[in-house]
């Protein structure tokens, strides 16, 4: 034992204390606590009965996480912080075949040549400001995408590359009535044109970037609008009337100094009907070959206010009783809580400082970055250089703002380590209930077995049902979520096996139809120059074809269709040395297309357990030479 083991140090009888705790006596734990005189703020919390969810019990809400940079999606039960599924969206999957089968390309269409994401925020559509498990929303921040997953079928089954701008990053859904539009923000300023021809005068170079809008049926750009400054994060209101986005790059600044110049830079607001109207009265111009519409945002359009906080805000978050959107301070201590009631009045010019929206400003900690609710009036902020939640009185800050002698600060909890994003239950919608509340810390250093110089993430669950914050599980995750959303398990009813008529395979089964092929019967090899289409079923542990022949050269399209019909029986196809692996899962059809570049013969198999006889469900590919 060092000397720095010495249970003398303060740490140290945190750490003691903690063991004691997670021991259960209750006896140790007054004694604990007592000799200890820890504070609230460092008080381990004791493990609740709640999250433990024994073997064959099911959690009580599903969790959607962002991949971060790794990605894909991944759906955990909450509060056993269980992964149940990984939906792979921006990234490779070769258990599924994303990236690989030809459904997946569809969906990918020309961003298919991109192997990688970053993946920050994912939202639940929504009806009349409640989830209604429709559909789940995501930015890709690297390749400037926005992807849609089906939650009847947890698989993506939309991408669209957002035109004209670079990096998306903010996004978040309009809430009312329903979810018409995804609202999305492009971080970084770009020169428009951004073709080269100005690279020698940037400096005179029309430089912007635009706070975007995705229809959520059909996935095209409905708009976009162009700001000054840049755009970070964004929320949107319970009249469905605007939308807000952080700014923290209100300098227009190339460099790291540059962007902190500023003691304050600016909430954008949006005003949502008028950009409607703006684009029926044909307001709006085109840039380049995209004919989506563009609107002037800047400065003095009547399409946006900005409204002024401190410093290189970072969060925008909208509390569930619909009164105020909150820009969290990041270099500020303070979190700004603008009003959404007075906005009307905002954008009509009734005040000369926009700041008169700002309905308080409390202070609540070091490196504020977002903010989630209970639906009690509370809200929750990650203080990322404190490594602390703090839970917050909404209603007691405003009375602080305005001189009264109150303390809005109910707690402040030591989470480990460096917060993120932190997100409670039903948090973005009407019904937020005030139950869980997951804190996404980027930095675990001793909380998990060394694993290398790259550490896991720590998801840390927290109960928030009482008065008290209490920390209840450490969940270690992989690179990197920096958020995710939790909704009750009553709100979504995922089909256990596929429709045959399903759309995310539609366009396959309307190409077997015109080779005059029955996918749920036939067996078939049909020849079309050097292309050959390879029709087979799948019962376990059979194809219904164990040979074919090709010939060298030859572009191959494998399509199998599993007729099984018991759950769980999902089948795969993995053509050796091939590089094609792909899911077929029952009354599934999947594709994939490859060439047949090498004579001989080449075995193909099932790669999901299916069966007793699993190993043996397989066939071969003969190749002739050319
Ligand atoms: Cu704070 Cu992309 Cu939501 Cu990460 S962002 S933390
Ligand atoms: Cu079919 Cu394994
Ligand atoms: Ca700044």
């Amino acid at each position: 034992m060092s000397n720095k083991d010495n249970h003398q140090e303060p740490s140290e009888h945190v750490k003691l204390s903690r063991r004691l705790f997670l021991g259960g006596s209750s006896a140790l734990l007054a004694t604990a606590a007592a000799g200890g005189g820890l504070s609230l703020a460092s008080a381990p919390a004791l493990a609740s009965d709640d999250i433990n969810v024994k073997p064959g019990e099911l959690d009580e809400y599903y969790g959607f996480w962002s991949g971060g940079h790794q990605g894909e999606v991944r759906v955990l039960g909450v509060p056993s912080m269980r992964e149940l599924m990984r939906i792979p969206v921006f990234n490779v999957d070769s258990a599924t075949g994303w990236g690989i089968t030809n459904e997946s390309k569809r969906v990918l269409g020309d961003s298919s040549k991109y192997l990688n994401g970053d993946c920050h925020h994912p939202h639940i559509s929504m009806t009349d400001g409640k989830y209604d498990g429709k559909y789940l929303f995501i930015n890709d921040k690297a390749n400037t995408r926005v992807a849609r997953i089906r939650l009847d079928i947890m698989k993506c089954d939309k991408i669209v590359t957002i035109p004209n701008v670079q990096a998306i990053h903010g996004l978040r859904l309009q809430k009312v009535p329903h979810t018409k539009y995804v609202f999305c923000n492009a971080e970084f300023i770009i020169p428009h044109p951004n073709d080269g021809t100005n690279l020698k005068n940037l400096d005179t170079a029309e430089q912007y970037t635009m706070f975007n809008a995705v229809d959520a049926e059909t996935m095209e750009v409905a708009f976009q609008v162009m700001v000054d400054g840049n755009l970070d994060n964004t929320d949107a209101c319970y009249t469905g009337k605007y939308a807000a986005s952080t700014c923290y790059n209100s300098e227009a600044a190339t460099t790291l100094g540059g962007m902190m110049r500023e003691e304050r830079d600016w909430v954008t607001v949006f005003n949502i009907p008028r950009i409607e109207a703006a684009i029926k009265a044909g307001d709006f111009t085109t840039l380049g070959d995209s004919k989506v519409p563009v609107l002037d945002g800047r400065k003095g359009s009547k399409l946006t206010r900005y409204v002024p906080v401190p410093k290189n805000p970072h969060g925008l978050n909208t509390s569930p009783d619909g009164k105020y959107f909150i820009a969290n301070g990041k270099l500020s201590p303070t979190v700004s809580m603008i009003e959404i009631d007075k906005l009307d009045d905002l954008f009509d010019d009734r005040f000369e400082d926009p700041r008169a929206v700002i309905a308080a400003e409390p202070e609540l900690g070091l490196g504020p970055l977002h903010t989630t609710f209970d639906g009690r009036g509370n809200a929750y902020t990650t203080l990322f250089i404190d490594s602390q939640v703090v839970k917050w009185n909404m209603a007691d800050a405003i009375k602080a703002y305005n001189g009264e002698d109150v303390d809005y600060i109910r707690q402040k909890l030591d989470v480990q380590y460096q917060p993120g994003h932190n997100h409670a239950s039903h948090t973005e919608a009407r019904d937020a209930d005030g139950k869980w509340l997951v804190v996404l810390c980027k930095f675990s250093k001793d909380r998990f077995l060394p694993v290398g110089p790259l550490h896991a993430e720590n998801d840390q669950l927290v109960d928030i049902s009482g008065e008290e914050m209490k920390l209840v599980h450490d969940g270690p995750t992989y690179a990197e979520p920096h958020d995710c959303i939790l909704l009750r398990r009553d709100v979504l009813n995922p089909k256990k096996i596929w429709e045959r008529d399903d759309a995310f395979f539609a366009e396959t089964v309307a190409m077997a139809k015109e080779d005059g092929v029955t996918l749920e019967r036939d067996n078939k090899v049909i020849r079309d120059g050097n292309k050959v289409r390879v029709y087979m079923t799948s019962v376990a542990p059979n194809y219904g074809m164990s040979e074919f022949t090709v010939k060298q050269g030859d572009e191959v399209t494998v399509t199998v269709t599993n007729l099984d019909m018991i759950e769980d029986v999902s089948h795969g196809f993995c053509m050796v040395n091939h590089g094609v692996s792909m899911e077929i899962s029952p009354q599934q059809t999947s594709s994939v297309t490859f060439i047949a570049d090498k004579p001989g013969v080449h075995w193909y198999y099932c790669n999901w357990f299916c069966h007793a006889l699993h190993m043996e469900m397989v066939g071969r590919m003969l190749v002739e030479p050319a």
